[in-house]
């Protein structure tokens, strides 16, 4: 059974009718990108000639990944968060700005509130046995090369098992573990010390790695560490950087890896003086340009739902 009735008046005006398109009430910008979604979704099960049971195994999948409340690491993961950065990439590029670090996708996990401590923070807060002392640190500049003092560096990552604090299904974590903000001073240097993580791998009974295996895709992401970087005067950055060598950094469920995001991993020694839990520790060195407001505006402030516990 093949029809078409995608254009036919009746299911155009159904569509108008459902979205109150040119409505009175309720909120024109909404109705308008429903009005589009919802045509898009309808022509679609005409041209595919999608089943009721395939609709139906669809609606079922919402309440399901509502349920797991993983919709954001669906987004991730159908690489919605990555086409959203590549849009940014090329309105930058259209207004001519370029050579700051490149941005990349904020993923779900971030949590607001770590303390924030002045140039340099030690944020393995939780024995983890698996995992040797990892040291971040950089320099913060400006597109002239000069540093930038007083701006706050956020990082967060994941443990030698691949979890996050706060969503670290065995409880292992307390708040704040693994998660750090510095201020910088006048040098714009920042440092975190902590401990190596591991990639993370989406829940394997999960809604998300439902879809990923229906695709016949994997669900996991190359060891890696978030950045928030927020100074007055420049424009907010979103960032990770890959862990060098890890086998999965072309190979990233979420799309997020950039060649400019993959730093030197450096051996050294002299840990223990730092206060690291052995001698022998792993350097990162990960400086930061930082790109100028435009019109006085940063066009980088994203809203979205994010964790916020008090510090
Ligand atoms: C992560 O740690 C992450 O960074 C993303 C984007 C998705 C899931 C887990
Ligand atoms: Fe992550």
């Amino acid at each position: 059974m093949s029809v078409q009735v995608f254009e036919t008046k009746e299911v155009q005006d159904l569509l108008k009718a459902a979205t109150n398109l040119n409505g009175d009430n309720g909120n024109a910008r909404f109705q308008q990108i429903a009005h589009r979604l919802l045509s898009d979704l309808f022509k679609a099960i005409d041209d595919l000639d999608i089943t009721p049971d395939e609709v139906w195994a669809g609606v079922n999948y919402l309440n399901k990944l509502g349920q797991d409340g993983e919709a954001a690491l669906l987004a991730a993961g159908l690489g919605l968060e990555k086409y959203l950065d590549i849009r940014m990439d090329a309105a930058d590029k259209q207004v001519g700005l370029d050579g700051g670090t490149p941005r990349t996708i904020e993923g779900p996990l971030y949590v607001e509130g770590a303390p924030l401590r002045d140039g340099v923070s030690r944020i393995d807060i939780n024995p983890d046995p698996d995992a040797g002392p990892l040291v971040i640190h950089g320099t913060l500049s400006d597109l002239d090369g000069k540093p930038i003092a007083g701006a706050v560096v956020e990082c967060w990552h994941a443990n030698s098992k691949g979890f996050y604090s706060h969503f670290d299904p065995t409880g292992a974590q307390t708040e704040f573990n693994l998660r750090g903000a510095v201020r910088t001073g006048p040098d714009g240097r920042y440092e975190f010390r902590t401990l190596m993580p591991v990639g993370y791998g989406c829940p394997p009974h999960g809604s998300t790695q439902q879809l990923l295996n229906t695709l016949g895709r994997h669900g996991n992401r190359p060891a890696h560490v978030h950045f928030f970087v927020t100074s007055d005067n420049h424009r907010k950055l979103t960032t990770q950087f890959n862990i060098e060598g890890d086998p999965l950094i072309w190979d990233d469920f979420a799309y997020a890896t950039r060649e400019e995001l993959i730093p030197h991993v450096v051996e050294k020694t002299g840990g223990e003086a730092l206060g690291l839990k052995e001698d022998a520790y792993k350097d990162i060195e990960f400086n930061v340009t930082l790109t100028p407001l435009l019109q006085g505006q940063d066009n980088q402030i994203v809203n979205r739902l994010r964790v916020a516990v008090a510090a």
